[in-house]
């Protein structure tokens, strides 16, 4: 079975709840990112000069804001038409520049699955995981592939 319009429907209403609270929610997927992958950090151009992750700080919440729209809308791709294309040619080439590599992956990927986790609270499902999952991981897939 492909992704059902249940799950792009569970995406989508916690990616909107995510939205409603960037500023929070985006300092936590840092932080979440950093306590695995220490190193991450000077990889980031907005993080590199500090201690903390930044708060209040556009470009922190802008890219939090452009990770989790593109899997949100990877999830509304999956459902129309059961693949994900990559609407920006660039992203291989500046994730290969910045040094990313596979496990990094991994590494956001949980970070989003936790950030999600507090987003929803008492409404956390397997059920909506395992969507943003799946989301996430036809993203990172097709991202991964203009990588090599
Ligand atoms: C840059 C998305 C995974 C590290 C970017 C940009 C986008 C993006 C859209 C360009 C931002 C901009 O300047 O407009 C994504 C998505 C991912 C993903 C959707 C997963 C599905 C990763 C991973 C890492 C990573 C796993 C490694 C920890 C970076 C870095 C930059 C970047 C270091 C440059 C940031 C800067 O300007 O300093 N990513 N990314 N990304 N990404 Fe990712
Ligand atoms: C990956 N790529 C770009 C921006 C990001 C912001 C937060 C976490 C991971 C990211």
């Amino acid at each position: 079975m492909g992704f059902t319009e249940r799950q792009e429907a569970l995406v989508s209403s916690s990616w909107e709840t995510f939205n409603q609270n960037l500023p929070f929610y985006s300092v936590l997927f840092y932080t979440f990112i950093l306590d695995k992958a220490p190193a991450a950090k000077g990889m980031f151009s907005f993080l590199k000069d500090s201690n903390e992750v930044p708060q209040d700080n556009p470009s922190v919440n802008a890219h939090a804001e452009k990770v989790f729209g593109m899997v949100r809308d990877a999830a509304v791709q999956l459902q129309a038409k059961g693949e994900v294309v990559l609407g920006d040619s660039t992203l291989g080439i500046v994730h290969t520049q910045k040094g990313v590599v596979g496990p990094h992956f991994t590494v956001v990927k949980e970070a989003l699955l936790k950030t999600i986790k507090e987003v929803v609270g008492d409404k956390w499902s397997e059920e909506l995981s395992v969507a943003w999952e799946t989301a996430y991981d036809e993203l990172a897939v097709a991202i991964i592939k203009e990588m090599s």
